[in-house]
Parts: C-alpha cells; sequence; structure tokens
C-alpha cells in the first residue's frame, strides 16, 4: 500500500479504498463576478490552485482512484437554500440573483461549472451540494460506504470553509482523510496555515496533511 510521509504521521492509503475529492472548483469561488468575489473577496488569493488540483487529479486518476468533484450550488428554485444563507451579508447581489457569471451559486449557470483547469471526466462523480459540508444533505456518505471507500485525499477551496468542514464532517463519520496543502487556497492565507495545523493537531485530531510531492512520490 502506497505510504504518503504526512504529519502528523506516515498516511497508508489502499487505492481501490480511496477517494480523491476536490471541493467546489468553480468559477463562482475562482473567478471575479462570482459568489466568492460578491462577499468582497480577492479572487486573486486563489490564483495557482486550479493549477495544483489539476496535477492532484492528474495523481489521482493515474492511481484509479474514485474520483468526486463538488460543486456548492443551490438548485433553481432554491428550495434547498436556508434564508438564513441567502441572508447573510446582507448583499446587493446574492446568492439567486443575476450577477456577472449568471445567477449567483446557483445550478446550471456559468459561475457554478468548474474552472477549465478542474472539468470532471466521464465517469467522475460530481457531487452539487447546498452546504459547506460535502455531507450535508448529500448521498455522499452512502456513495463511500457502497463503494467500500474509507479514505479520502482532498483539495479544493477555500480551506476553512468547505474543505474543513468536510474534513470534519468525515472524520466523525470514521474516515481517515488527508488534506492535500499546496492543492487548497483561502482568502485568508493565515486562515489557510491556520486550517491545516487545527488538522493535524493533537496526533491528528482531523486527520493528516501533506504537500502534493508526497503524494507524488508515495511509494508501496
Ligand atoms: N466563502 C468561502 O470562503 N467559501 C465558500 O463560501 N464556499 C466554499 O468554501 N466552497
Amino acid at each position: 500500500m502506497p505510504t504518503v510521509p504526512a504529519r502528523p504521521g506516515p498516511f497508508r492509503f489502499d487505492a481501490r479504498r480511496t477517494a480523491l475529492v476536490v471541493i467546489d472548483m468553480q468559477r463562482d469561488f475562482l473567478e471575479p463576478g462570482g459568489f466568492g468575489a460578491m462577499l468582497g473577496n480577492d479572487v486573486a488569493q486563489l490564483d495557482g490552485v486550479a493549477a495544483q488540483c489539476a496535477r492532484l487529479l492528474d495523481w489521482g486518476r493515474g492511481l484509479g482512484l474514485r474520483i468526486i468533484h463538488t460543486q456548492e450550488a443551490h438548485a433553481r428554485d432554491l428550495s434547498d437554500c436556508p434564508p438564513a444563507k441567502r441572508a447573510r451579508g446582507n448583499l446587493a447581489c446574492g446568492i439567486g440573483d443575476a450577477g456577472p457569471l449568471g445567477r449567483v451559486l446557483v445550478e446550471g449557470e456559468p459561475g457554478a461549472d468548474f474552472v477549465p483547469e478542474c472539468r470532471p471526466l466521464p465517469g467522475e462523480t460530481v457531487l452539487r451540494k447546498p452546504g459547506k459540508g460535502a455531507f450535508f444533505a448529500t448521498s455522499l456518505e452512502q456513495q463511500l460506504r457502497y463503494a467500500g471507500i474509507t479514505h479520502l485525499i482532498v483539495g479544493g477551496v477555500t480551506t476553512e470553509v468547505c474543505v474543513q468542514t468536510t474534513l470534519r464532517e468525515a472524520n466523525d463519520r470514521g474516515f481517515d482523510a488527508l488534506l492535500v496543502e499546496d492543492c487548497t487556497g483561502s482568502y485568508f492565507p493565515e486562515f489557510k496555515r491556520a486550517t491545516i495545523e487545527m488538522v493535524v493537531a493533537q496526533g491528528g485530531i482531523v486527520g493528516w496533511a501533506a504537500p502534493l510531492r508526497a503524494l507524488l512520490d508515495a511509494r508501496d
């Protein structure tokens, strides 16, 4: 079994029981005019994450891992959007409104689509989710259990919001998860650093972390 030199210790995984989960690599978070920008964030902070996630996807595809792309987006009638989420930030152009990338954070709109570097290939799973965590109000746990998945390798955006929420949800459900440090990004670099440290602290209270290089070099 490949062993990744990781923190807080080696991460051993069986490729047949491991899924690569790439979180929310959508135009709405990475490009100007999307939901992230509407919230007042500098999306340039995420420059480079798409290219890194593309490398991570290449690696996972090469190993034959199950690939799951998540997408934070709401139903077109907003029936799965809590009013509290829609009201948050008191935005002039918020969830469901028409923006430069189409209706903000709504399925089927240009903003909900994946950035070109991280488009799903045929046969890969696309999991639309209404919340920050990928397990909330989705069939992800059931899908993973049916497929015998025990280990997750996770990248995407943003580190302390959807990525961290998903890692914590996975941890509480008994999955071993590794965060790929340089395949994730935040609008707030200090939050990214802090999240990685939170994950690996206390003997790996949430999971493991390692740079992509460590995955590329992992050997049986
Ligand atoms: N705002 C922010 O940092 N993130 C989100 O709203 N969603 C995800 O992280 N995908």
